[in-house]
């Protein structure tokens, strides 16, 4: 299996634009210094819409190679719909991803299921790669075991998308985000591969192979390795550790 592993950090509202230079400079220069090799695994940061122009500028300009993403985007492509957000203008931004259906949209902004799938149509419309999150309450656990839910979650998000679209699923039990309690690699292993399953049967097998499938919940240095390990870990999405310069390189550099 070949896929480039991808490592994502999901700033949430955190880091104003002058922040955000600071922190991607660093971020460029502690990479460097530490000799990482660009194409052994690919970065993406996902900044405030507020931060996206001036990162974008800022990659540009240094010819940094990480990957940009939007939080969120509208099901809608233009129109009378204050406060949302265009496919379009993320593309606009050279954005390559886009984040749908992180649980904390589904729990504040009462995302659906069909929210999610309308917001992953709208990013595939526009080029955009959704990373599609999925995850289990700590309540869903109990009662159904680990994978029901992120599997029902996954199978709604991807009726209807096309056997070569390019996407991302982000397994991240809600019990451990920003918790501190991370699942263990075994607990990620097992619910990634039901996922990849579930793209296999939507998709079929070739997707399945090609397509990343990320651990997303209290990840950081010290247990990036492990999670890596595992055959359908395809990467993190990485919220708090994301913020802290040696802490995300560290992630980044979790073969060394
Ligand atoms: C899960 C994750 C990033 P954290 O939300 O998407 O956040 O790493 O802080 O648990």
């Amino acid at each position: 299996v070949s896929r480039l592993p991808l490592i994502a950090g999901n700033w949430k509202m955190n880091l104003d634009h002058l922040q955000a230079v600071a922190f991607v400079q660093k971020l460029h220069w502690t990479l460097k210094d530490a000799k990482h090799e660009e194409d052994s695994v690919e970065v993406a940061v996902f900044p405030p819409f507020t931060d996206i122009r001036t990162v974008q500028t800022l990659l540009d300009a240094d010819k940094i190679a990480f990957a940009l993403g939007g939080q969120d985007l509208s099901t809608k492509d233009s129109g009378a719909y204050t406060g949302e957000i265009s496919g379009a203008f993320l593309k606009q931004l050279d954005c390559r991803y886009v984040i749908i259906g992180h649980s904390e949209r589904r729990e504040y902004h009462a995302e659906t299921d069909e929210v999610v799938a309308a917001k992953v149509e709208a990013a595939l419309r526009h080029g955009l790669a959704p990373v599609i999150c999925v995850g289990e309450t700590a309540e869903d656990l109990e009662k159904h075991g680990a994978a029901a839910v992120p599997v029902a979650q996954l199978e709604v998000a991807l009726d209807g998308v096309a056997s070569d679209a390019d996407v991302v699923v982000a397994y991240e039990p809600v019990w451990a985000i920003g918790s501190g309690q991370a699942a263990t690699p075994q607990q990620a292993q097992d619910v990634c591969a039901k996922l990849r399953e579930v793209v296999a049967a939507k998709l079929g097998a070739e997707a399945a192979e090609r397509t990343r499938i990320l651990y997303g919940g209290s990840v950081k240095s010290g247990n990036i390795a492990g999670f890596m390990r595992e055959p359908d870990v395809d990467g993190a999405l990485v919220g708090g550790a994301s913020l802290v310069t040696d802490e995300f390189a560290a992630i980044i550099r979790y073969q060394k």
